[in-house]
Parts: C-alpha cells; structure tokens; sequence
C-alpha cells in the first residue's frame, strides 16, 4: 500500500565508465527483476553523494572508484505507482572511473540481487533497462556527453 512507503528516499546510481563502457548489471529484485540497471542505492543518514555512490560499488561490484573524480550528472523524480507497493525515488546519478590503474573486474558480490555485472558501450545497451535508466536515456541522457 501508498502507506508503507509514504516517504520518497534518495537513490543514488553510479555511471561507472571504463574506456567507452559503462557498467551494468541484471536486477534480481521484486522492483525491475531481470531489467539491466546501474550499480547503487540507497543513501545513507549522513552520506555525501560521493560516499554512497563509492560504498554502493564496492558492495556491489567489489570495485574502487576514484573518489577526487566523482561527478554529479542528473537528478531524476521516479514514481514506481503499477508495483504493488508504490515507491517514491529520487534518484542521483553520478560519472565515476575506477582508482587509476586498476584493472580488477567487476566481482558479483551480491549474487542474491544480481547475475552479474558487465561492460557496455552506451550504443549497444543491453535491453530491457531498468525503467527509470529506461526513461533518463529516452531523455537523451548520455553519461559520456553530460556535463555536471
Ligand atoms: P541498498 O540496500 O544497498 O541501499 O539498496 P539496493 O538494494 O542496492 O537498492 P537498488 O534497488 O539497487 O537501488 C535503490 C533504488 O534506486 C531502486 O530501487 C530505484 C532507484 N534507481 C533508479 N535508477 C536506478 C539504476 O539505474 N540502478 C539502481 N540500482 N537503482 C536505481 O531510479
Ligand atoms: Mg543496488
Ligand atoms: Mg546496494
């Protein structure tokens, strides 16, 4: 029900760009299940952006990103209504590289949540996207263009 989820929470998704590839991986979740979504989550009471966009990857992926070149892109308002519950996000997304000279692979740390993660040119996503990715590229977003 609306009640159970009365209050919009941040979401905070990351760009994570290597070359001309970004990072993606198939949702295992009751919200988007098997849609290809950005790394990311929820932020955090006290959390700058920057911090929750860099402790979402490790989680996640397993991966360091490079916390002097974290950058803000876009601030989307998602409102997921034909759940059965209703969710409210708004959803930061950030451009971040990895900690240079690191060539580790994404690791698929949380395989309950994920199949696993892998690298795509922008113009060869995989489909389907995760619905509010779906929407921001349908927007024209385009994290190798957009300027903070
Ligand atoms: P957490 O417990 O680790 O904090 O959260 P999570 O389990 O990793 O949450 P998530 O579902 O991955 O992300 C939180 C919400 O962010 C998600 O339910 C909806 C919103 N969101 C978007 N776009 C994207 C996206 O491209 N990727 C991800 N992962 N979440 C997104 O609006
Ligand atoms: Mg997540
Ligand atoms: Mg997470």
């Amino acid at each position: 029900t609306r009640e159970e989820n009365a209050a919009p929470r941040v979401a905070v998704v990351v760009c994570l760009l290597k070359g001309k590839t970004v990072l993606l991986g198939r949702r295992r979740s009751s919200l988007g299940d098997s849609t290809f979504s950005l790394p990311g989550g929820h932020l955090e009471f006290g959390e700058s952006f920057e911090e929750c966009a860099a402790r979402e990857v490790k989680e996640e992926t397993g991966l360091d990103i490079d916390k002097e070149k974290i950058e803000l892109l876009r601030v989307t308002n998602n409102l997921f209504v034909e759940e059965v519950k209703a969710h409210h996000y708004v959803g930061i997304f950030m451009r971040a590289v990895l900690t240079d000279g690191d060539h580790r692979e994404p690791q698929n740390v949380e395989p309950n949540m994920c199949d696993g993660w892998d690298w795509y040119e922008w113009v060869r996503l995989p489909q389907p996207l995760f619905w509010p990715l779906q929407n921001a590229v349908e927007a024209g977003f385009n994290p190798f263009h957009a300027s903070p």
